[in-house]
């Protein structure tokens, strides 16, 4: 696989989040106050002090996107700083997005855990100047600058859909573990998969929708739950990182492993054991790094002026190389990528 990034970053990357979870601490090396903030509309500045705002904190894929926003905001020469609520609750990101508008941060990075709770905050936010980019997981368009898209939803819906239809082959009762039940990225992409099962696995059933709520114990609650409810049930896809790991730990002592396929998005290093157990054949994600790192260059180079976030402006993003803002100030990694039993010794966050 071609990350492009330099695979040694993803090495640094789990020491800082491994080092991170162990102090139970976000991170907010180099203070977050001051400078002179330019406004949303196009006004520039040199306040590179960049906050990023993840759904939670204490998700090992929120720790992976920090460590490369940081290193793009260290290559920069600004202020990196990350703070989060300890649960992915709609509105749980809002006094944290006041704070950081007090404080006169430059910009925040945020990965939303409901399209509409956070825009009130956000957009006054921008009213005092703060340029705001979500990643992972957007709002509603009008609520920010830029989305730096991960992957395309409905590559993303298509690779988990064709992943469990392989493994089930291609018929038999499926249930979704979802993360937060607002989560707009979660939702865009099961949206995307009930369309592609019902045009071409139509032997496939999606039984029931569960939330865990990107929480380890909630979402390994709901999987004990789901294959009580339904003792058909053939396959589990988890189109999150959280999920999918507490779902694969369930299966691994269960009776259903090997006969329950679970598969979704997740991280290598949280799935390995899973995959070298046999629980698990294969599953998808991308580099959370890579997109910490491309929107920590985004929202710099709205800061600086470079660009206003609208379609067909160009910027740099250091490793990355250039990027071009699409459509409804989208801004768009890559795709996603298949982690078996073949590949994944070879990827380490
Ligand atoms: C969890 C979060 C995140 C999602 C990944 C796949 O870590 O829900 O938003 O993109 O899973």
């Amino acid at each position: 696989m071609k990350f492009a990034r330099k695979r040694v970053t993803a090495f640094a990357a789990v020491a800082v989040a491994a080092a991170l979870a162990l102090t139970g601490c976000a991170d907010t090396s180099g203070s977050t106050g001051g400078g002179d903030a330019g406004g949303s509309d196009g006004g520039s500045s040199d306040n590179l002090s960049i906050t990023f705002l993840p759904k939670n904190l204490g998700n090992p894929y929120f720790d992976t996107s920090s460590t490369g926003g940081k290193a793009a905001v260290e290559e920069l020469g600004g202020t990196f700083a990350e703070v989060g609520p300890a649960e992915a609750t709609p509105d749980a990101q809002v006094s944290y997005i006041n704070t950081a508008t007090q404080q006169g941060v430059g910009a925040l990075v945020v990965s939303a855990n409901d399209p509409k709770a956070i825009c009130d905050a956000l957009n006054e936010a921008r009213d005092a100047g703060v340029k705001v980019v979500t990643f992972d997981s957007d709002t509603n368009p009008e609520c920010r600058d830029l989305f730096i898209n991960q992957a395309d939803a409905a590559g993303i819906a298509k690779v988990q859909v064709d992943l469990i239809a392989e493994q089930l082959g291609g018929a038999g009762e499926i249930a979704v573990l979802s993360a937060s039940a607002n989560a707009t990225n979660q939702n865009a992409w099961i949206d995307l998969m009930k369309e592609y099962l019902a045009s071409d696995f139509p032997d496939i059933t999606l039984v029931e929708t569960v939330y865990g709520d990107d929480d380890d114990q909630t979402s390994f609650d709901k999987t004990a739950a789901l294959l009580q409810t339904h003792p058909e049930l053939k396959g589990i896809v988890s189109p999150t990182t959280v999920g999918i790991a507490a779902a694969a730990r369930y299966l691994s002592t269960s009776d259903y492993k090997g006969t329950v396929a679970i598969t979704g998005l997740g991280t290598p290093n949280q799935m390995r054991e899973y995959v070298e157990d046999g629980t698990v054949t294969a599953f998808a994600l991308w580099n959370p790094e890579d997109l910490g790192y491309l929107s920590a260059f985004a929202a710099a180079a709205l800061i600086s002026g470079d660009i206003t976030g609208a379609e067909g402006d160009t910027f740099d993003a250091g490793d990355l190389g250039e990027f071009e803002v699409g459509a409804d100030g989208t801004v768009l990694l890559g795709e996603p990528f298949v982690f078996d039993a073949e590949n994944i010794g070879e990827f380490d966050f």
